[in-house]
């Protein structure tokens, strides 16, 4: 007969956590966001350690370079899809690892036989106001010119003129050789009074362009991820198809750690794949899952997984539940997790880090997840809401929306992922919709890292082992949840009324 489990599967907004007493020594100030990402002896620290305890969903929708950029600069880590070619996969994860923080690929150029009214149209594209005049109009041709918005007017001049009679040629224009720092390109940039410095590679072909503006931006992010040589990390999604051919290229493209894949990691399959990873690249690390219970953790973590990810059915584009009556409660599956991998460090010595995946739809939850045992947290709605995913921005008649769209939809067709029998989906297990357009990532997540921060400070804490491990949390009843929400009929903003 089967077995039912008696306790109820929950989820995130059944639980609030209660207030501990809060020391003269916890102000969000001294809150330490840094997180453990892979296996290590207890009481020592994880070879890779997140500056923040964000990781954005291995999904076509949301885990771009841009985003894992931009992520890894505020001290998360992005998994790159692998719902994609080996080869473009690989490529997006030479992005990453060869961005220059200051040092920026130009994507506004053109060639010197351009016309100024084609240049205006790339501007406009691109939103940039300087472009780069290379031999072959590309950003790594070689370097014949620099021209701005600021050298030509519509009204004044021919814009069916060629670029060149209007750019700055390049033996009048200071520019640096390929070893600059960017502290040398920025005392440059100051000393000459420049906006723009072109570095230049062999042969005078453009490397990159440092802006001043973008010298004051790389002082925001004091918390990056970086590896040893202090490029930005990046992580990438595995399957346990072909990952013998796909594991190679990513780490040669420079992938810091991998993650295998799947809506149901509690398999062989995946045991056998994390067998293999850790017998033919034993340095490096690879995640498992996904799973939402203790002995599906310790399989996974027995097999050898350096994290195992924690969610089945609760993500927000995820149709599984209803498809084929499987998943549980996130809050009962971390919860579950956390106490199996608390009992292996016990009886391994080894602390095998857990990241609860999909479902966070309150910043909130992200402190609730965290309280209740995660290391670190996925998010797929979340980041897909930012300029940096890769969903379309579209206009509706309430503002903009970003298109999200699950790994088992019919669009993205992730078969790899969910395991229906041969190459294809059956039936679908996710959907295609939108989120609401949430601007830049760095400002969106800046917003949650505060609220983290102050909710820990409630709670007494300012590391995540302490919040962790002297969090109290409370069941919230229906009645209850409701005294959660403002209660009063809310003033309209003059905005809303126009
Ligand atoms: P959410 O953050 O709630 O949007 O959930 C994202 C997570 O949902 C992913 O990290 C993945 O585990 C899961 N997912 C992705 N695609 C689908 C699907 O199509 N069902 N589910």
């Amino acid at each position: 007969m089967a077995q039912v489990i008696a306790e109820v599967s929950r989820t995130f907004n059944e639980f609030l956590l209660l207030p501990n007493r809060t020391r003269t020594d916890c102000s969000p100030a001294t809150v330490d966001l840094r997180t453990p990402l892979v296996r290590h002896l207890a009481g020592e620290r994880s070879a890779i350690e997140l500056g923040s305890p964000f990781t954005s969903a291995i999904m076509q929708a949301v885990s771009t370079p841009d985003l894992a950029i931009a992520l890894a600069r505020n001290g998360g880590l992005s998994f790159l899809h692998h719902n994609q070619s080996i080869q473009d996969q690989a490529a997006a994860v030479r992005q990453v690892k060869n961005f220059k923080a200051g040092f920026v690929t130009s994507d506004t150029n053109v060639r010197p036989d351009d016309t100024l009214s084609h240049l205006v149209a790339v501007m406009r594209r691109t939103g940039h106001s300087t472009a780069a005049v290379t031999h072959d109009g590309t950003a790594t041709g070689r370097l014949l010119g620099l021209v701005t918005s600021r050298d030509f007017h519509p009204q004044r001049h021919d814009l069916d003129g060629p670029v060149a009679g209007r750019m700055t040629a390049v033996a009048d224009l200071p520019h640096a050789e390929a070893d600059t720092t960017l502290s040398e390109a920025n005392a440059r940039l100051w000393d000459q009074r420049l906006d723009c410095l072109p570095v230049l590679g062999a042969g005078g072909h453009l490397q990159y362009l440092v802006f001043r503006s973008d010298y004051a931006d790389n002082k925001r992010f004091p918390n990056q991820a970086v590896d040893a040589a202090k490029r930005l990390r990046v992580g990438a999604g595995v399957n346990t198809h072909d990952y013998q051919e796909r594991v190679p290229a990513l780490l040669e493209a420079g992938a810091d750690a991998l993650c295998f894949d799947s809506s149901d990691g509690y398999s062989d399959w995946q045991a056998q794949a994390l067998s293999w990873v850790k017998k033919h690249y034993p340095e490096i690390p690879a995640g498992g899952g996904n799973v939402v219970d203790g002995e599906a953790f310790t399989f996974l973590a027995e097999a050898g997984a350096d994290f195992v990810k924690v969610g089945v059915g609760g993500g927000s584009i995820c149709i599984t539940r209803d498809q084929k009556g499987i998943g549980r409660g996130q809050a009962s599956a971390v919860l579950d997790v956390a106490a199996a991998r608390d009992a292996f460090r016990e009886r391994t010595g080894e602390y095998v880090p857990i990241c609860s995946d999909g479902g966070l739809v309150h910043d909130y939850h992200v402190a609730l997840a965290l309280a209740m045992g995660a290391d670190f947290v996925m998010m797929g709605r979340y980041f897909a809401r930012f300029d940096q995913a890769a969903g379309a921005k579209l206009p509706t008649r309430d503002g903009f929306v970003k298109e999200y769209w699950g790994e088992g939809s019919n669009r993205a067709r992730n078969w790899q992922r969910y395991g229906q029998g041969g190459e294809g989906l059956i039936f679908e297990e996710g959907v295609d919709g939108y989120v609401p357009y949430a601007g830049d990532l760095n400002e969106g997540l800046a917003t949650t890292i505060a609220k983290l921060k102050t909710t820990m400070v409630s709670c007494g804490s300012v590391t995540l082992p302490e919040f962790q491990s002297t969090a109290r949390l409370t069941l919230v009843s229906d009645q209850s949840f409701q005294e959660s929400h403002a209660n009063v009929t809310l003033r309209d903003t003059p905005a809303t009324i126009a």
